[in-house]
């Protein structure tokens, strides 16, 4: 191999304080780990000989605990797009030390192409297979990395020794081109392959590999609580209504499933059901659920854009390549989760909430309407092009404290127009076909948890007309109440002139 061998900490001193950083990957699958990690210990040394030390980091989705983890802890992050997870680059973004801007998934790539972010100077890109003539394969995620090489001034390589060199033929790279001259993206059928097994990299841009041996490091999912299976039950039950009615073709039609415990508990639903076919997904992230489901039979296979695994699901796909390689297509994040795409193949879109309001907005991203949790994602791509887009959460959270249903959502991320169906563990509101005071009265009486039916019943009732009846002043009275008092029963409707 004729490109330069490097250590972390070198590749990591060619980059300097300002320069806009592509990381590949999606989730923490794919992500750059050891260049990140040596970036951030060289952002502490320079704050502390005073001097200014940030980086711009553009990736596919979140990252892990190497990579936003450590420069965010280093305050080494200036803008960051366009989603994250991690603890301590949540509590940068929330204090503004980091500017992050919340991007729906499938944009970032052509924005970067219309040229919208300037250049990047690095793309930081972990490859399982690096070839003379600048040909790479992939790891476990692709996120942004076609366009991030096609416009980096450099590319930096971590090549990943964990990454086994049959791993080719699992991608699926394809570029679309730009307007005006964009075509169909010929992707007909879920598992369909429109590009190449690998990226192409003009090798004269390639400034270093670098080696590594780590994992995703992605922590296996915590046992099933009671709420979080009877959310996944009453998915299912709902699914399975559908099809009796005809509403979903027998053959069943691809889906789309969200990160977090609560999809895991929905995929393994679909997985216990004997009324659910045999089915596929066109989704952006594979979660260990779905490994499960291929091995039995279950789901006969998935596009995706990463393969969001623990370590062990993770080691177990990469022994086993022979078995999942036809079941498997990981694509760019502009294709997993292309509209044109999701819409052609009507895919049921299923994602979690962290507030839905009576008439059906949903809150994704902030807490008590100012905190940044995580981000959109692609929860957006996939609702507003679905299907059929579900909802779910639990009814309450932190033990009855806070109501999930409330008057008003207190950030909006998904709106009306956008939402089907909402579920939580009391049960599924179908707002299909319902204006917005029948689409409240099926939200109170069927997800809303009991403790809160009475309040909310009490303030659709205050409203004094209009199609939508919000009676604006008493509008966020829940989370009025949760932030004097920590509990959102404490609603007090005469402190409102009711
Ligand atoms: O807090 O961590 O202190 O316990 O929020 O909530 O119930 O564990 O749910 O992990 O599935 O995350 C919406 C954030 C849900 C996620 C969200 C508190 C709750 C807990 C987490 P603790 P849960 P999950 C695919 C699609 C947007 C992106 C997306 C998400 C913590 O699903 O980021 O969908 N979605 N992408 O206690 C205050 C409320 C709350 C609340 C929950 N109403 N108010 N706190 N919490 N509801 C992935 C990609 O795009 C890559």
């Amino acid at each position: 191999m004729g490109f330069p061998i490097m250590s972390p900490k070198e590749a990591a001193a060619m980059i300097n304080n300002g320069d806009n950083l592509g990381f590949s990957g999606f989730t923490a699958s794919g992500s750059p780990k050891v260049v990140p990690e040596a970036l951030a210990e060289r952002a502490e040394k320079e704050h502390e000989a005073g001097r200014p030390f940030k980086v711009n980091i553009f990736t596919g989705a979140s990252t892990n605990n190497w990579a936003d983890g450590a420069l965010a802890r280093a305050n080494a992050i200036g803008i960051r797009t366009p989603y994250q997870n991690t603890p301590d680059l949540r509590k940068r973004i929330n204090s503004h030390d980091a500017h992050y801007f919340d991007l729906h998934l499938s944009e970032l790539a052509q924005k970067f192409r219309y040229g919208t972010y300037g250049e990047l100077d690095y793309a930081i890109i972990e490859v399982a297979e690096v070839f003379d003539n600048g040909e790479v394969i992939l790891g476990t995620g692709v996120g942004n990395v076609p366009t991030y090489v096609a416009h980096a001034k450099k590319v930096i390589l971590e090549l990943n020794a964990k990454l086994p060199k049959d791993m080719y033929g699992l991608h699926d790279i394809y570029m679309p081109l730009d307007p005006p001259h964009r075509r169909e993206i010929p992707i007909y059928k879920p598992l369909d392959r429109i590009g190449s097994p690998v990226v192409k990299i003009d090798p004269s841009k390639i400034a270093a590999v670098v080696h590594s041996d780590r994992f995703d490091g992605i922590k296996g999912f915590s046992e099933l609580d009671d709420t979080t299976l009877q959310i996944g039950a009453n998915v299912c039950g709902f699914l399975i209504g559908e099809l009796r009615k005809g509403r979903i073709p027998k053959g069943f039609l691809p889906i789309q499933s969200g990160v977090g415990n609560v999809a895991n508990a929905v995929l393994f639903g679909l997985g216990d059901s004997n009324e659910i076919p045999q089915f596929e997904m066109y989704t952006e992230v594979v979660q260990d659920a779905v490994i499960e489901l291929m091995k039995m039979g279950k789901c006969k296979g998935g596009s995706t854009c990463s393969l969001t695994l623990s370590d062990k699901a993770e080691s177990e796909v990469l022994k086993n390549l022979d078995f999942f390689r036809d079941k498997l297509v990981l694509r760019p994040a502009e294709i997993s989760n292309n509209p044109e795409v999701i819409r052609r193949l009507g895919v049921i879109a299923m994602n979690t909430a962290l507030e839905a309001d009576i008439f059906g907005n949903i809150n994704s991203t902030h807490v008590v309407g100012t905190r940044m949790m995580n981000g959109i994602g692609g929860s957006g791509d996939f609702t507003r092009n679905g299907y059929l887009s579900i909802f779910s959460c639990p009814s309450v959270t932190k033990g009855g404290l806070i109501s999930n249903i409330v008057p008003m959502a207190s950030h909006i991320d998904h709106t009306e127009h956008s939402v089907d169906i909402i579920i939580t563990d009391q049960g599924v509101a179908d707002l299909r076909g319902k204006d917005p005071v029948q689409r409240a009265e099926t939200i109170i009486e069927n997800c809303a948890n009991p403790i809160y039916r009475p309040l909310l019943r009490e303030y659709l009732a205050l409203g004094k007309g209009g199609q939508t009846p919000h009676t604006l002043e008493a509008s966020l009275a829940f989370h009025t109440a949760f932030k004097a008092t920590g509990d959102m029963r404490n609603v007090d409707w005469s402190a409102y002139g009711f």
